[in-house]
Parts: structure tokens; C-alpha cells; sequence
């Protein structure tokens, strides 16, 4: 049977990681699932807050001593899917932080097992949204995710800046396999509009469904340097003009 290996980029998360495992436990009733946590460098309870999950569930944990940041977290934690999952299975990356809405998880799921490359949870379709998110932050984001989608736009795809994605293992396989380490060469969480330019050419069907991102639901800090993001958004469209990527 398909599995789902779901990715958790984790930096200082102790106040969330613990609901969002016990969320992942419950719904691996229902959907056969593989967590992997990816703690970078947390200085936090994060990682006694994943053991606790240890023995209730399929759980692996992958510790950078130092914080590397998001790009090699994203790296780390889709080698360490793309090496126990079979091409048919599904990929997720999620947020650690509360924001990826478990509820859409097994739709996003079957599509992968039907056949979809890339699903997305997106804000940017009808049922789909923002919740409690800073106003400057959702201009901003509506803004970036416009100027990306006249870029690079992808038929079906809405939302370019979301983590919360799922990949079918086989274009993940492929993509890491085609570029090696330099997979991601963004430092910043522009990382997530590289991984997507990766895995575009191995594949071919995308699908979004939607996402009420919710950012009440979050207890710890931003780690978003949106400066650098946005530098870097604007080297991939620099290099994407090149055609270099
Ligand atoms: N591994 C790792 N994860 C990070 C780092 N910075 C942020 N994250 C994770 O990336 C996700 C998004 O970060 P977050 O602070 O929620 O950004 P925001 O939701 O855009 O404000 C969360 O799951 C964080 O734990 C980092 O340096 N390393
Ligand atoms: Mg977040």
C-alpha cells in the first residue's frame, strides 16, 4: 500500500511540535504515514518534543548540531524521504508550527496516488485564505506570489510560496538525483520556490487544494527574514530570465 512521508522542518518549535505530532498519530489511523522530523540546531525543547512520539508512531528524526536554515533542512529531509520512499508514494513537507492544516492532508495524499506530481495547499483559491496573518505580510505575500506566478507560472498552480506541499517520491528521486548537492543553492525560505523549480521537470500533473492558513494558531516566533527571501525570490527570476534554472 502508498505511504506518506511527511516532512517537519523544525527550528525552536517546542511550543507547536508536540500538537502538530499528536495531529499526525491520530490521522495515521487513516493514512499510513512516516514522519520526518528535521531538527536545525533547536536550542529549545524541540527535540524532547518529538522523542515523546517515538514509540507511537513512525517517527525518524534528523538533527543538525548547528542551525542550517531552511534550504539544507528542505535537503536533508527530502533525501532522507527519497531514500525509504517507492516512486508511487507521496512526499510532504508541512510547518512545524501549527499553520498546515492536517485536514487536507488525505486529499492531497490521493491525488498523489492518482497520478498528481505536485499538490499544494493553497491560499489562493476559492475556499482557500488567510487567517490572523499580519496585514503587511498578506500584501506582501499576495504581492511576491503575483510576480511569481507571471514568472514561472505552472497550469494549476496558485500559491508559489506555501510550504505545505505534497510530491509524488518519484520527481523528488529524480530531481535529487539529477542535481546532487546542488539541489538548493537559496539560503533563505525562498529554498520552497526552488524545491518546486527542481521537481517541475520531472513532472507533469499539479493540483492545489485549498488552505485556510491560520497564523492565530502559531506560538512561536517568525524565523522569516523577509529581506533575503525576497533578494533571493528576485535571483531565481533573474536566473529564470537567464534561463539558467
Ligand atoms: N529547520 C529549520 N526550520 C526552520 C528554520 N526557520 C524556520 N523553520 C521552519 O520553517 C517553518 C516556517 O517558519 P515560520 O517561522 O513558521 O515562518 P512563517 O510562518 O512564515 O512566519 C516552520 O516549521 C519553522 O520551524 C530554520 O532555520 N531551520
Ligand atoms: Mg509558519
Amino acid at each position: 500500500m502508498a505511504k506518506s512521508y511527511v516532512i517537519i522542518p523544525a527550528y525552536n518549535e517546542g511550543p507547536n511540535l508536540g500538537a502538530v505530532l499528536q495531529q499526525l498519530q491520530e490521522l495515521a489511523a487513516t493514512l499510513p504515514l512516516a514522519v520526518i522530523v528535521v531538527n536545525d540546531g533547536s536550542r529549545d525543547n524541540t527535540v524532547q518534543e518529538a522523542e515523546r512520539f517515538r514509540s507511537l508512531m513512525d517517527l525518524q528524526i534528523v538533527t543538525h548540531p548547528v542551525n542550517l536554515g531552511v534550504p539544507m533542512t528542505f535537503y536533508d529531509g527530502l533525501v532522507a524521504a527519497a531514500a525509504r520512499a517507492e516512486p508511487g508514494d507521496c512526499i510532504f513537507i508541512m510547518e512545524g508550527d501549527g499553520t498546515s492544516d492536517l485536514a487536507v492532508m488525505p486529499e492531497m495524499a490521493r491525488r498523489i496516488y492518482g497520478g498528481d506530481d505536485v499538490v499544494i495547499a493553497s491560499r489562493y483559491i476559492r475556499g482557500g485564505g488567510y487567517r490572523n496573518f499580519p496585514l503587511q505580510r498578506t500584501w506582501g505575500s499576495n504581492l511576491v506570489n503575483l510576480v511569481l506566478s507571471v514568472f514561472f507560472h505552472v497550469r494549476g498552480i496558485t500559491d508559489y510560496t506555501i510550504f505545505y506541499r505534497a510530491y509524488r517520491a518519484e520527481a523528488v528521486q529524480s530531481a535529487l538525483g539529477h542535481y546532487g548537492p546542488g539541489f538548493v543553492t537559496t539560503k533563505s525560505f525562498a529554498a520552497n520556490l526552488e524545491v518546486l523549480l527542481r521537481v517541475l521537470p520531472f513532472s507533469r500533473r499539479f493540483s492545489e487544494v485549498p488552505l485556510l492558513y491560520d497564523y492565530g494558531l502559531k506560538k512561536s516566533q517568525s524565523k522569516m527574514h523577509p529581506f533575503k527571501t525576497l533578494r533571493e525570490y528576485h535571483g531565481l527570476i533573474v536566473k529564470r530570465l537567464l534561463r539558467r534554472i
